[in-house]
């Protein structure tokens, strides 16, 4: 099981659900996503019923041992199916009371857009940010104007807690996100729209692997 709270590290390629852009499911997704070793799998559903969203969670949560398992928004969800945490957006739950319901082990991650949403959430008590939307995206319509790897190095700058970019990212354009100082990088529709999703986790992986041996 991965370690909730203050030992915890997000490194390397971030996996997000998407039902919509999957050929195989979140289930078989997942599981690839946990036998390719990535640090964490986050359940993201904003269209499903709280029933479907609670079952499916707990399966997920059941294949999940290595990566630390959290859910996108809905802290019920991850409280009921024994997350390791929770990921939440400008919008959703305030960091404060976030906490103050899941107590100080679980993991909190918050989408950050510039750079004194950044201070605030790492100064709140934040375990990692998702720096967003670097580039264009499809898969979120409403995400907001890209952001480019500017962002990422001024938050970098400025902030100790694990960055993690998040928006238009692909095989082509991560290494820069990544010489930018993200620790993770998230890619949904390069990944999981994707015919084989373990291979596509692989060469993302590689691509940390490759940063780290060039310093
Ligand atoms: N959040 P893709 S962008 C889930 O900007 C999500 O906060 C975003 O998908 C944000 O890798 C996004 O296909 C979707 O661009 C990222």
């Amino acid at each position: 099981m991965a370690k909730a709270g203050k030992g915890f590290l997000v490194k390397g390629y971030y996996f997000i659900t998407d039902s919509g852009l999957s050929r195989a499911g979140n289930i078989s997704d997942v599981r690839q996503a946990e036998a390719y070793g990535v640090s964490v799998v986050q359940y993201r559903n904003k269209n499903a019923e709280t029933i479907q969203m609670y079952e499916e969670a707990l399966r997920l949560r059941e294949i999940c041992r290595r990566a630390a398992f959290l859910i996108n928004d809905r802290i019920d969800i991850a409280l009921a199916v024994k997350a390791d945490g929770v990921h939440l957006g400008q919008s959703d739950m305030p960091y404060a009371a976030a906490r103050r319901i899941l107590g100080p082990e679980k993991i909190i991650g918050i989408t950050v857009h510039n750079l004194s949403e950044a201070l605030e959430a790492e100064a709140a008590g934040a375990d990692y940010l998702g720096v967003s939307p670097i580039y264009q995206t499809a898969t979120k319509p409403d995400a907001g104007k890209p952001a480019g790897i500017a962002l990422m190095e001024g938050i970098r700058a400025r902030v100790k807690i694990p960055l993690v970019g998040i928006g238009g990212i692909n095989l082509a354009n991560a290494p820069d996100v990544i010489q930018a100082g993200a620790d993770g990088v998230c890619a949904i529709s390069a990944v999981v729209a994707k015919e084989n999703v373990g291979e596509e986790i692989r060469r993302f992986q590689e691509l940390f692997a490759a940063a780290e041996d060039t310093g």
